[in-house]
């Protein structure tokens, strides 16, 4: 009989390419070794390291599916989730700067755009020399994006953009904005637009006082009739299914992430409760604590399965928007409930932040919250089997 590997129940590293586990291997080291150490202090003090673009992009994490022409790494969907899991195994603020640079940034770029844009952005950004953001989200437009007010008019020689986008990521120290606006020029239809950094009228304040992913920068973008030649028009893509085709990789992705968080909340709880003894004996000898393990346990290999699954399908061109739904929903959802018990089974030391799951925890709560709350998934998937709109 095989030997049971606790914490690889279903042996997923044996369904791996060695070009997949390579990958795995580097990105386990550059978290473990670069990102590990400066977390605590980063997340108390409210501090985003910019230089970890050029950190991730020097050693091939930025935009890992794209082609070497570009100077990515040419990976797979799977590789790409691998990437995830283990840079949120440290932090879900430092997942989604990966994330955000890749699949909402690098991806449109080459997708929808032309060859001038392609070879303009995507070496900078690739090597991280270049930091992105994706401005989709408004005030008054969240969940229901068709509803954004910001508006491209055209003008000679290029198109002129009025309004705000917030919950920005990577927004205050960008480079490059990647933003979707409704276009007079196209029927009022959803467009996007590469802008830059400095172009009059464009500002990206930063919103300071988050409880949530505080290693992660967040802003506004602020567009007062900012100004963009032709060139800025993403020429490729017309409609909502621009954003959501870059969404369908990025919530991919953080199915994967969320489970490397998790991972280290279950490991960490695993280890504390065979360390610290009450009532003579270790907490990880008490029934209520094994069933809390054995449940995170459960969790995490019908996770990181569906995780695999769904990249598999990615790579065959096979992959429907629901399936990525149903992950990212249940993959946040459970991450979230792990991290929670993981504190809990801290005790008191779990509220510090040297014990890193209570961290964990609030970071989840804006995980299970971005590219689409834990209930719009449902309504997506709800919406799929009734053929009911319940927006
Ligand atoms: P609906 O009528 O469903 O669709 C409109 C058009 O879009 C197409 N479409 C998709 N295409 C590709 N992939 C998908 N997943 C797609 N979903 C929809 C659809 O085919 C249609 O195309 P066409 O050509 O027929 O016009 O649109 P709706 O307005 O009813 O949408 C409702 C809903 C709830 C599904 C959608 O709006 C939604 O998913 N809302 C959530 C918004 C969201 O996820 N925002 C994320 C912002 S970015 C972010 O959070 C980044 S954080 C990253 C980080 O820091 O890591
Ligand atoms: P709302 O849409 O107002 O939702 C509030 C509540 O109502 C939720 O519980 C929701 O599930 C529920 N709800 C909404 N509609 C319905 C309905 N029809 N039926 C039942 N319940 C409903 N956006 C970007 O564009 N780019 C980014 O880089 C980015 N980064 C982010 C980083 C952080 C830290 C955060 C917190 C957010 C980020 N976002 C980003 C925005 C994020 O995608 C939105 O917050 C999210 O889509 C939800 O929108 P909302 O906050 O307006 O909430």
């Amino acid at each position: 009989a095989t030997a049971f590997a606790w914490e690889d129940p279903f042996l997923l590293d044996d369904q791996l390419s060695a070009d997949e586990r390579a990958i795995r291997d580097t990105a386990r080291a550059f978290a473990q070794d670069e990102l590990l150490p400066g977390i605590v202090d980063a997340y108390a003090e409210e501090r985003t390291d910019r230089s970890l673009f050029a950190r991730m992009g020097a050693v091939g994490l930025l935009g890992v599916t794209l082609p070497e022409e570009y100077g990515c790494a040419d990976a797979s969907a799977v590789a790409y989730g691998l990437v995830a899991r283990e840079i949120e195994r440290v932090d879900s603020g430092y997942r989604s700067m990966m994330s955000v640079q890749s699949s909402l940034v690098m991806y449109p770029i080459f997708a929808y755009g032309d060859e001038t844009q392609r070879r303009r952005f995507l070496p900078k950004l690739a090597s991280g020399e270049w930091v992105g953001c994706f401005g989709l989200t408004e005030p008054d437009a969240g969940s229901d994006p068709a509803g954004m007010r910001t508006r491209a008019t055209r003008v000679d020689g290029g198109y002129r953009l009025t309004g705000t986008k917030t919950w920005i990521s990577n927004a205050p120290f960008a480079d490059v904005f990647v933003v979707w606006a409704k276009s007079d020029a196209h029927g009022g239809a959803i467009r996007g637009f590469v802008l830059e950094k400095g172009m009059a009228g464009l500002s990206a304040p930063t919103i300071a006082g988050k409880l949530s992913l505080r290693a992660s920068i967040t802003g506004e973008i602020v567009m007062e009739d900012v100004a963009v030649p032709d060139g800025a028009l993403l020429p490729n893509v017309t409609g909502l299914k621009g954003p959501f085709g870059c969404l369908n990789r990025a919530r991919y992705g953080i199915s994967w992430g969320a489970m490397g968080a998790a991972e280290d909340c279950w490991h960490r709880a695993r280890t504390y409760t065979l360390e610290r003894r009450q009532f003579g004996r270790p907490l990880a000898q008490t029934q209520l604590v094994q069933k809390k393990l054995a449940d995170m346990q459960t969790e995490i290999a019908l996770g990181l399965q569906a995780a695999l699954r769904v990249g598999r399908l990615f790579d065959e061109g096979r992959v429907a928007p629901e399936m990525i739904s149903l992950i990212k929903r249940n993959n946040c959802g459970k991450a979230l409930d792990i991290a929670r018990s993981a504190r809990d089974m801290h005790g008191g030391n779990g509220i510090m932040g040297a014990y890193h799951v209570m961290r964990h925890a609030q970071n989840l709560e804006t995980v299970n919250t971005y590219e689409g709350t834990h209930d719009v998934h449902a309504l997506i998937l709800g919406r799929a089997q009734t053929g009911l709109s319940a927006f």
